[in-house]
């Protein structure tokens, strides 16, 4: 595939995917493996939500992942695994390699009765093993849902409820840092409600001791090294799923986001080799795990459909210090490295001493991902990391979108610290007000829609279609409503400024205030809460929970752990309330709708600045939250 080359280049590619998106976009699909050519390239309606990309085309993305590069690439390297120990060995992994792994592995799971459509979840730890299970899936035309390994067993039983998951692939445990995770408990635990399951195939990893249900689980040791390496791919609609994978908005229960096979692929791999100008012979990382969108993009699809050389990392930045990355860049000579922007925060507030010992003159260039970066972090790694040498890409884009959106191209757009700049060709950002009006002109600010299809937009919600059309498309008419705030500056480039929903994002993790409210709500004792997100400096945001608990004897110091452990249970970590405070009372509205705007405030300690208090039903509960801060 022939890149942009230039910011001109740029100017004409754009122009061109406004003007005849089809015509542009059959160009780029031109560069893939079809069994069949589409008959037409898009049919779209944003009102009674429908797109279609390549209509009638034939493909298996695997084919294009791996088959495809065989004849020149054999040998050269797909992935190299850094496991959480540094001083142990590493593994490397060729295409001819990872071909030969996902045959056997595809092979495995249609030993288990799997066929074309029926759905596999993933639950595994940051091994090439979980990059060969979504591609062992994707040959057979089973469907992915990979859930990342920090989620409780209720959130892992309900994904894989919600869409009758037949098999769940695992390992005995994970690392992470000094912490070993039994994923196998993890999974029985999930199970138990999990009728859909009829097999589990458990690799092992960390060799914890864990009970095995003979009739179910298998030991992928003893079943995939046995298999044939040669399993011809499943031939796919362009329209056929490819994965789902669970996000949080801002109600309800987490949502199975669809994406189906062409207009993935065309994507994610035009996306990859245009934002970060990947070159043969280059070194890429990404530090996202396979259970988000940017390990499904671009860990596993984009760079494996560049024909790219990857590292996948197993661990933690701070383990065993907050040298790992730096020293994992240096030794590997690591060109270019994709990371989220709490990652920054977090080793820029440990200190050079971590960055100093190491040669990071390898790097060409910086990816960011996952929320806003503050102008502070972007010139820490912009100095520290890049040696002002290294361009930064900050790339914006969600789970829903597939792939990156609007990004600067590396080296080629003039970048801006913490503004995501320009749209990627094919992608209409357009900005409204809250009644739906275009805002017109530079230097505005408003919410982030998008009016025109791009190939990778999600396709639907699981098992739900029209809650895909509410909670994208009815907002405002004929716009994708992406849920965040932005501005678009006097250059016409666009600085996204975070949700405008009730929705969180911690540490770069998307998280509903409804969800974390609805598992402290399952303390016996808690009667009513709330949760706002607040500024936190190294998370971008931090969870902060009021919680109406009338009747306990306990201490507050007791509730708040036994809080914290109720969010654990039902979520995971990563929800983990920052801050827990009980009151006796919201501030509600007349109509009885708690004022979070209000809480926000609260939260974020500007507290004498909260705004029109007149519709609240009862003062008296504010000036209590007020006193009772944290
Ligand atoms: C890729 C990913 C999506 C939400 C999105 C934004 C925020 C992501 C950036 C960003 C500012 C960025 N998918 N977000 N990237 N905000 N600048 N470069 O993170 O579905 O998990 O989250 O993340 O709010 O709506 S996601």
């Amino acid at each position: 595939m022939k890149k942009i080359s230039s910011i001109e280049d740029y100017n004409s590619q754009y122009k061109k995917s406004v003007e005849q998106p089809e015509a542009f976009w059959a160009d780029v699909a031109e560069n893939f493996t079809w069994k069949k050519k589409w008959d037409s390239v898009l049919k779209w309606d944003f009102k009674n939500y429908d797109v279609k990309w390549f209509l009638n085309a034939k493909l298996n993305i695997t084919e294009n992942c791996i088959d495809r590069h065989l004849p020149q690439k054999a040998n050269d390297i797909a992935f190299i695994w850094e496991s959480n120990f540094e001083d142990k060995p590493n593994r490397t992994i060729t295409y001819q390699q990872l071909h030969d792994e996902v045959c056997k592995l595809a092979n495995t799971l249609k030993s288990f009765g799997v066929v074309k459509g029926d759905r596999v979840c993933i639950y595994m730890p940051m091994i090439p093993e979980s990059v060969f299970a979504m591609l062992a899936c994707a040959r057979i035309g089973a469907v992915h849902s990979v859930v990342f390994a920090g989620f409780s067993a209720s959130s892992l039983a309900g994904r894989i409820q919600d869409c009758d998951c037949k098999v769940v692939l695992t390992s005995d445990g994970a690392y992470r840092g000094d912490k070993i995770i039994n994923l196998k408990n993890v999974v029985d635990e999930a199970l138990e409600i999990c009728p859909s399951v009829k097999n589990v195939l458990v690799y092992k990893h960390t060799n914890t001791t864990v009970s095995i249900n003979s009739s179910r689980d298998k030991w992928w040791g003893d079943l995939v090294p046995n298999a044939s390496d040669k399993c011809e791919p499943e031939v796919m609609d362009s329209e056929d799923m490819l994965f789902i994978l669970y996000t949080s908005g801002s109600t309800g229960k987490p949502k199975g986001v669809v994406h189906t096979c062409g207009g993935y692929m065309v994507y994610t791999c035009y996306s990859f080799l245009n934002v970060f100008q990947y070159n043969p012979g280059d070194l890429y990382w990404c530090t996202a795990d396979v259970g988000w969108i940017t390990g499904h993009s671009y860990i596993t699809y984009g760079p494996l459909l560049a024909g790219a050389s990857s590292i996948i990392f197993e661990g933690v930045p701070t383990y065993p210090d907050a040298g790992r990355f730096w020293k994992i860049i240096d030794k590997y000579k690591v060109t270019h490295f994709y990371t989220a922007p709490t990652a920054i925060r977090a080793l820029e507030a440990l200190g050079l001493d971590f960055v100093k010992p190491y040669r990071l003159n390898s790097l060409k260039v910086l990816g960011s991902v996952g929320e806003p970066i503050n102008e502070e972090a972007w010139q820490w790694y912009n100095t520290n990391i890049g040696k002002e040498k290294c361009p930064i890409v900050d790339t914006w884009w969600q789970t829903e979108t597939g792939g990156i959106l609007i990004s600067p191209l590396a080296g080629i757009t003039k970048t801006k610290p913490s503004y995501a700049t320009l749209p990627l060709p094919g992608v209409q950002p357009i900005l409204v007000d809250e009644k739906g009006n275009e805002i017109k002109g530079n230097n505005v600010e408003g919410n982030l829609c998008i009016k025109f299809p791009w190939p990778s937009i999600i396709r639907t919600t699981y098992g739900d279609h029209e809650r895909c059309k509410q909670t994208y498309f009815a907002t405002y008419n004929n716009l994708y409503f992406t849920g965040d705030g932005c501005k678009r500056d006097e250059n016409g480039y666009y600085r996204i400024t975070g949700r405008v929903d009730d929705v969180m994002n911690v540490s770069g993790h998307r998280i509903g205030t409804a969800e974390v409210e609805s598992a402290i709500n399952a303390h016996a004792d808690v009667v009513e809460s709330a949760v706002v997100g607040y500024p936190h400096d190294i998370k971008g945001q931090g969870i902060y929970a009021y919680c109406i608990v009338p009747s306990s004897k306990k201490s507050h110091e007791e509730l708040r752990k036994e809080i914290i452990a109720e969010v654990n249970k039902i979520i995971g970590p990563i929800a983990k309330p920052d801050k827990i405070q009980i009151v006796t009372g919201l501030p509600k509205t007349r109509s009885g709708k708690i004022m979070r705007r209000i809480l926000r405030k609260v939260a974020e300690g500007e507290i004498n600045n909260l705004g029109d208090t007149s519709t609240l039903l009862d003062p008296a509960v504010v000036e209590e939250i007020v006193k009772g801060a944290l």
